[in-house]
């Protein structure tokens, strides 16, 4: 069995980063260690909450894995609660990359034109720093704007995002992903770019609800996919299957904007997808 690592923040509720990765790459076969980033008590998107910054623990952590000889098929990383952490996490990839493994990030910071609460106009530059690292990011189209400096339109044409894409290849990445593109009312996807020019897109149904969390879900059922030898498209086109299910389950739940789409009863249909993917990857 693959064993992968993520670093990202523990929220303690609200469906996002471990929480969503530890259950959904677990359920997909593959084994899912964690190095916390941070401790939060919810996502910051609540008005109220707490973070402590576990910033000192992963130098430590990285140490006895070392001295373990533990080793990782993948390192994925998620939401870095500091720019210090950013710098860590390039550390910790120069360390763990063994020549084989994938490198995945997500620079989940920011979305619809906004940075998250908690970072300042810094951030980003240190987060393309992390991205330039990778094997593959999978920015949405705030976060390729804020790590390219390129202006955030809500209205755009395949050139805008070809550019786009370029731009964040640039930054030193081997494949960018861009999620949440929409090209046509009612219709929304995925679109990728990787440095032999070969590009690859998806769509499916836009639903009219925004969850928090979808970004954190979609990144760890394309990781998950990948790990199980799937083709990147198969596996970025499962994973828009996979959060349009899970936003479809939730349409009717209560405060789900903030606790996020309840995959949970979804982890069935996902093991179903992820086997007749593999039948036809
Ligand atoms: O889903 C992204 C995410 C992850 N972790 C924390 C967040 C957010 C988005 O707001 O606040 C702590």
């Amino acid at each position: 069995m693959k064993r992968i690592v993520t670093l990202q923040d523990i929220s303690c509720v609200g469906r996002c980063s471990i929480t969503v990765a530890l259950p959904v790459i677990s359920a997909m076969g593959v084994e899912c260690g964690i190095l916390p980033t941070a401790v939060l008590s919810t996502h910051t998107m609540f008005k109220t909450f707490t973070c402590k910054d576990l910033s000192d623990q992963i130098g430590p952590i990285a140490d006895a894995w070392k001295q373990e000889n533990i080793t990782f098929d993948a390192v994925y990383t998620g939401y870095l609660a500091s720019a210090e952490q950013c710098s860590q996490v390039c550390s910790f990839f120069d360390r763990f990359y063994d020549g084989n493994n994938l490198i995945l990030v997500d620079p989940a910071m920011a979305d619809n034109g906004s940075l998250y609460p908690a970072f300042d106009e810094s951030f980003p530059t240190e987060m393309a720093k992390v991205c330039a690292k990778a094997d593959i990011i999978l920015p949405n189209i705030t976060e390729a704007c804020l790590l390219t400096g390129t202006p955030y339109k809500t209205s755009y044409d395949e050139s805008y995002i070809h550019e786009l894409l370029k731009k964040l290849l640039a930054l030193g990445c081997y494949t960018a992903a861009l999620t949440g593109v929409s090209y046509e009312k009612g219709r929304l996807g995925v679109v990728s770019l990787d440095r032999n020019g070969d590009t690859f897109s998806y769509f499916t149904r836009h639903c009219p609800q925004s969850y928090h969390g979808t970004g954190d879900l979609y990144s760890s059922t394309v990781l998950g996919g990948l790990m199980r030898g799937l083709s990147l498209g198969n596996a970025l086109s499962l994973a828009a299957d996979f959060v349009v299910a899970c936003i479809e389950a939730t349409a009717s739940a209560e405060n789900a904007r903030w606790y996020a789409v309840e995959f949970e009863s979804q982890i069935p249909l996902l093991c179903e997808m992820l086997d007749q993917r593999l039948k036809n990857n």
